[in-house]
């Protein structure tokens, strides 16, 4: 087994460490401030390459793999978590569910252009009254004549208010559970009402609101793959889209350490510096200890996905892990910096925010469990 990335993943991985530093950190904090998303660094991330650095070249991409834009996609959450999760679910949530499961036709209408950073997209999964239990959404796409209509609310929409297309599961059959739902890629149209930018603890520059469907009329061509296909497409997608999770944390948990380490090597007290102290080193010690843990688990299942194998388990594992330890880190950043720490002019106030969104966004923790004790079964047979 290989633990070592090739001399072009690590290339492209410093140039873009050294693009996100200079380009993307700057805004960072005034994102959060304002919770504003930065059209600035759509743009600018389109320019380096990195928007459709995941789809296939005849898509407009790069062609990487998942493991080359994982490690890339710690760097931009290392810097700028709010602008890394609006990427993920622009490129991933909808992005790669288009070029995974949508045919030809459709893979060359949206993947170009959300590649170029012409269009932003957005994932509509979660409703109001079913967040967990995805396969309990009460929204219907009817069939009349050769389009379909699609009524009802989805709920905690990334990118809901930014958005040009969304991909919308919908329940196309009341009769059957799972196999009663289908995916299908909606334009923005007045149809498709986002409510208002929902206001949250963190990742606030990463807009997130309701979109309502009233009597949204779609064309028979916007069903994504087979009809009843949906709800397994969507889990498919969701094992890569934690993956991205396992990322985004992992890039915030690397900022708690690095600002930690900077902290208690300039901070004095009792004469010396707070580094010197066992209590922080022991934390930092244990931060770089889960970080190694995450990133191992996060490259593994990068790579394994990469080769085309079923993963599951070990999406739920790696964003289990890693998001409960950037969630840890964060923690200890902040005491590490004491009252310090507690105010927006540090910036662990602000990852400490961030952090907790990996333990919620696709899939909480508990459902990460589920899913890996499920797992776990059904290996067994
Ligand atoms: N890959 C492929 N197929 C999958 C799958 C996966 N990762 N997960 C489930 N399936 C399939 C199952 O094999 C089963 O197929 P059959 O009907 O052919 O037997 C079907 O989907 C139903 O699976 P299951 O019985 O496990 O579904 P549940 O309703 O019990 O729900 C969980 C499964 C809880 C895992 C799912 O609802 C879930 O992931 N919830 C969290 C949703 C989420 O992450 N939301 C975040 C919003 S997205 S930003």
């Amino acid at each position: 087994m290989e633990f070592e990335l090739t001399h072009e993943q690590r290339e492209l991985a410093a140039a873009f460490r050294q693009f996100c530093d200079q380009e993307i950190a700057p805004r960072a904090e005034d994102v959060d401030e304002t919770a504003t998303f930065s059209w600035e660094n759509y743009r600018k991330l389109a320019e380096f390459g990195y928007l459709g650095m995941g789809y296939a070249s005849a898509y407009g991409g790069g062609g990487a793999d998942t493991l080359t834009t994982s490690v890339l996609g710690e760097e931009l959450s290392r810097v700028c978590a709010s602008t890394a999760l609006s990427v993920a679910a622009s490129t991933g949530l909808c992005g790669k569910f288009i070029e995974r499961f949508g045919n030809e036709e459709q893979k060359r209408a949206y993947l170009p252009r959300l590649a170029r950073g012409e269009i932003v997209g957005a994932f509509c999964l979660t409703e109001p009254h079913s967040g967990s239990d995805a396969a309990g959404m009460k929204t219907t796409a009817v069939r009349r004549g050769d389009r379909w209509v699609i009524n009802g609310s989805k709920m905690f929409v990334t990118n809901g208010t930014i958005a040009d297309v969304f991909v919308v599961l919908a329940r196309t059959d009341p009769e059957k559970a799972h196999g009663g739902i289908s995916a299908f890629i909606v334009e923005k149209n007045p149809q498709a009402r986002p409510g208002r930018p929902l206001r949250k603890l963190g990742v606030r520059g990463s807009p997130t609101c309701e979109v309502v469907f009233e009597d949204c009329a779609v064309a028979g061509s916007a069903v994504i793959g087979e009809e009843g296909n949906g709800f397994h497409y969507a889990m498919q997608n969701l094992d890569l889209g934690r993956i991205g999770i396992a990322v985004f944390s992992l890039g915030i948990a690397q900022a708690c350490l690095d600002e930690s380490v900077k902290y208690a090597t300039e901070r004095q007290a009792f004469g010396h510096n707070i580094y010197e102290f066992q209590g922080v080193q022991f934390k930092i010690a244990d931060m770089q200890a889960y970080i190694e843990a995450a990133r191992l688990l996060a490259w593994k299942v990068a790579w394994r996905f990469s080769r085309g194998e079923k993963v599951t388990r070990d999406a739920a594992i790696a964003k289990l892990f890693a998001s409960e330890a950037a969630a840890q880190a964060a923690s200890w950043a902040v005491q590490i910096h004491g009252g310090y720490g507690y105010i927006k002019d540090f910036k662990v106030e602000r990852l400490y925010r961030d952090a907790k969104l990996g333990e919620i966004g696709e899939g909480t923790s508990e459902i990460q469990r589920m899913v890996i004790a499920k797992e776990i079964l059904r290996s067994r047979g």
